[in-house]
């Protein structure tokens, strides 16, 4: 039976999208050696049956959080036969952070963009077919809990399992990119599999590659040494989260379209009280009267022999200073 993982951060809608494809075929259990929840089910509308694991819900693809450990060694050991990347459309630029590293990994791959209905409800659209060539992924705008395109996503998988899909990175910096070149082909040489995900973990100085590939680690050391970032100096965990974040600003920002009537909402909702005020006070006109005002008073109260003031009647009155 084919094997399809759900991937995505937590709050995605990986638990909704399960249930949905999975319905009373759900078996709930725990991974082997570690007490992180494992949830599989059958997924029986294809041709064949597929069987769909649900992975823990992760930010990334680093040894940080058992979770994380989890979901990266079924990818990367278990070789499903497609990863559905689940990313929260609502959230688009944060859950792409998982799915820049999810494209470094040679295993096929769809983006399940969830809660589609929420943003079109916020007058927001997302110009899919950019989207997907950005990503070079097939890209399927479905509603894990309104069952909206499940079955259009579960098509586009099973088509995408049936072709291996070799990794890409999205690094641009080039003296990096070289790096990662020498290491991958030294990866490729000693027959390790995914070698351009293990490169770039590598290079970020990831415990689990370090202890797993000692034999490259002086190759990244060495090329450390003639490598100096101007902000993140040579952390290089910070250097590329940084490079993968700039990426996705750039690239991703302009597939979101914001209706107009939305568009002048969120203005509304920007101005808030003391922008206001300042509105008043910069006016053309209600700004110059109101500073006259003021400068009246000031005067009218240091140079005045009587002074204004709100008496008994509840009217000014003269009253002299004593
Ligand atoms: C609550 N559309 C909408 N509108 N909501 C969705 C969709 C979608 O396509 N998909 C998921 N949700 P999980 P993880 C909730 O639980 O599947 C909602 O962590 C609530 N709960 O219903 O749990 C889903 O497994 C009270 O919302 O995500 C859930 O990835 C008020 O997104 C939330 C409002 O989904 C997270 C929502 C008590």
């Amino acid at each position: 039976m084919k094997r399809f993982a759900l991937a995505g951060n937590p709050n995605s809608g990986k638990t909704t999208l399960f249930n949905s494809l999975t319905g009373s075929t759900a078996h709930v259990g725990n991974w082997p050696g570690v007490t992180v929840e494992k949830k599989d089910g059958v997924y029986k509308k294809l041709n064949e049956k597929v069987s769909i694991i649900d992975l823990p819900g992760i930010y990334s693809l680093s040894p940080y959080t058992l979770e994380e450990v989890v979901a990266r060694n079924y990818i990367i050991d278990e070789n499903p036969d497609c990863v559905i990347n689940i990313v929260d459309a609502t959230n688009l630029e944060r859950n792409l952070y998982l799915t820049t590293q999810l494209l470094e990994i040679n295993v096929p791959m769809v983006i399940a963009l969830n809660m589609i209905d929420v943003l079109n409800k916020e007058g927001t659209t997302i110009d899919i077919k950019a989207l997907e060539d950005k990503l070079g992924v097939p890209v399927i705008a479905v509603s894990a809990l309104r069952d909206d395109n499940l079955d259009e996503l579960m098509q586009k998988a099973y088509e995408a399992s049936k072709n291996p899909r070799e990794g890409r990175t999205i690094i641009k910096n080039e003296e990096i990119l070289h790096l990662i070149g020498d290491i991958t082909r030294a990866f490729k040489g000693s027959k390790v599999n995914n070698p351009l995900f293990h490169a770039i973990k590598l290079i970020e100085n990831d415990d689990l590659e370090i202890r797993n590939h000692e034999n490259l680690v002086d190759m990244v050391t060495e090329f450390k040494k003639t490598f100096h970032d101007e902000i993140f100096g040579d952390d290089f965990e910070a250097i590329i989260a940084d490079a993968r974040y700039q990426y996705i600003t750039e690239h991703f920002h302009s597939v979101k379209k914001v209706s107009k009537e939305k568009e002048e909402e969120q203005q509304n909702v920007k101005m808030n009280r003391s922008d206001k005020i300042d509105k008043v006070l910069t006016h053309k006109v209600f700004g110059l009267l109101l500073f006259a005002a003021i400068l009246f008073t000031i005067f009218h109260l240091a140079f005045a022999d009587d002074i204004l003031f709100i008496g008994k009647s509840g009217i000014f009155e003269n009253v002299k200073p004593s």
